[in-house]
């Protein structure tokens, strides 16, 4: 095998190496012989000299015309599609889920980047009335600052790309801290930033742990935002540390997604959305389906067809293109997703199949979870209650449309939900009353566009929504504007 390479920081227009000295390995999880990149381990020295090189180029990129930042992220885009095939490829080695979903983070990081290029010439702000004669009132939008983005690893380009461009079209900069797991795919999206001619100081990474540099980071005086995507037990922690000292803070968290199946659904049609849902990306999307309530009717042939079905995933390495499910992100999390697997027996769910790690042959190298599904699963169970993050399916039986909805509602996350029927009125039922930020009718909890908002409700987040337009409210501040051409000192709400 050929010798890794190693990688450095990006601070300030230059690769650099941390201050530390010191490395940390990027494995395969398939293989976890593989190291597929050596990485800086880097320290709150460096993050200073990030965050400097940030404020210091703020000073500049502010005062950019808008539809000039929005050409740098078009580029971006462009290059993106060229390497489509080869940063997928990479982040398959890097992470393990399967290559058709890494081509697809890719795309959504190209599909965000088209999108907020055009947010460039829009960025819409409001002319309104004034009260008073010879006088203009308007808002609009001003950049922030300096902003650390702290990105998780199970979509490791797509969510950094939903962070940055809306942060640089609107006038910030920014220090990236992508998760330990996948450092690459940050790497690559940083040195498309980097050809695309974004001027030095603009984008800076820095790669290491969560306690050496994202804490670091996050406390930083020199930022004034901080968007993070992770659990919410370290999102309830960033969000107490940025209100202590006033930055503004973004939250994209835990889920426990629900999918209806009502007795008038078309079972195979459900039955399709519910596998993608779960044991896409091995179930570690804060999207993933991890609950189906499925109506009395049709729970025992829905069931016996799920079991079947699951049963014949093909799991293994994601780089073979017939494979549907690729391994778990590293060891802790199989240790993790064995023990709810525990926890679901001994609550006395029925264990209709997988719930065992996979060792055999190729298994043995990597790290390898069957798909699990769970059938007679009540609704208060720790198993239908926490995020789990991994390929672990609870199926809840219910009577009724308004108890489908009660199980759906009645966790503490509200990122996203479905309803498989035939039946328009029940649909729109489901769609009034589940208490999610995501929805969709006769498809699965995943596969949301970045055309439209993404975060959800309650635990998953703190108010704030990524993607869309409504991703530049958290990178901007309004300003109202008031412009009295009157020559004379008028008093709103006093003179009329
Ligand atoms: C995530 O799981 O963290 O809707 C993001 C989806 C993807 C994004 C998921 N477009 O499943």
């Amino acid at each position: 095998m050929t010798e890794a390479k190693t990688y450095r920081n990006f601070i300030n227009g230059e690769w650099v190496s941390s201050t530390s000295g010191k490395l940390l390995e990027d494995r395969n999880p398939a293989d976890s012989s593989e190291i597929v990149g050596v990485f800086q381990d880097s320290t709150a020295e460096d993050v200073q000299q990030a965050v400097d090189a940030a404020r210091e180029a703020f000073r500049k990129w502010r005062l950019t015309p808008a539809p000039k930042r929005a050409e740098y992220i078009y580029k971006v885009g462009e290059i993106l599609i060229r390497r489509k095939e080869e940063y997928a490829r990479e982040m398959t080695r890097e992470m393990g889920k399967v290559l058709k979903e890494t081509r697809g983070d890719v795309q959504e990081g190209i599909d965000i980047a088209y999108y907020t290029a055009g947010e460039g010439r829009r960025m819409f702000g409001k002319t309104v009335p004034s009260e008073l004669h010879n006088k203009y009132a308007m808002s609009m939008r001003m950049p922030v600052g300096t902003c650390a983005l702290i990105t998780p690893w199970n979509f490791p380009m797509a969510i950094p790309s939903w962070k940055l461009m809306p942060a640089l079209v609107c006038g910030n900069t920014v220090v990236l801290k992508p998760a330990s797991d996948t450092p690459l795919s940050a790497y690559h999206l940083v040195k498309v930033c980097q050809e695309a001619g974004i001027p030095r100081g603009v984008v800076n990474l820095v790669t290491g742990s969560g306690t050496s540099v994202g804490s670091p980071l996050m406390q930083n005086s020199g930022v004034d935002l901080v968007s993070f995507t992770g659990s919410t037990d370290v999102g309830g922690k960033v969000g107490e540390t940025a209100a202590r000292l006033f930055k503004r803070c973004s939250l994209e968290m835990g889920g426990k997604n629900v999918i209806i199946v009502l007795d008038d659904a078309r079972l195979d049609l459900a039955l399709d959305g519910v596998l993608w849902g779960a044991f896409g990306t091995s179930g570690q999307r804060c999207t993933a389906t991890s609950r189906v309530v499925v109506h009395k009717k049709v729970y025992g042939e829905f069931v016996e067809k799920l079991a079947e079905r699951a049963k014949n995933l093909r799991v293994g390495d994601g780089l073979d293109e017939s494979v549907e499910m690729g391994p778990l992100i590293n060891e802790p999390a199989v240790k993790k997703i064995a023990e709810y697997v525990q926890i679901g027996r001994d609550e006395g769910a029925s264990l209709l199949c997988g719930g065992v790690r996979l060792t055999k042959g190729e298994f043995g190298r990597g790290s390898f979870f069957a798909p699990t599904v769970f059938s007679d699963v009540e609704p208060g169970m720790r198993l239908a209650q926490e995020e789990i993050f991994g390929p672990v399916l609870s199926v809840i039986p219910c009577d009724s449309l308004d108890q489908a909805i009660e199980i759906g509602n009645g966790v503490k996350y509200g990122l996203s939900s479905a309803i498989y029927t035939q039946d328009v009125n029940k649909a729109f039922i489901a769609m009034r009353d589940l208490f999610t930020g995501i929805f969709y009718v006769n498809s699965s909890t995943i596969g949301a566009e970045v055309q439209l908002p993404f975060g959800g409700t309650k635990q998953t987040g703190n108010g704030h929504r990524e993607a869309a337009d409504t991703a530049l409210d958290i990178f901007s501040e309004w300003k109202a504007v008031y412009v009295d051409f009157s020559g004379k000192l008028q008093k709103a709400q006093i003179d009329s």
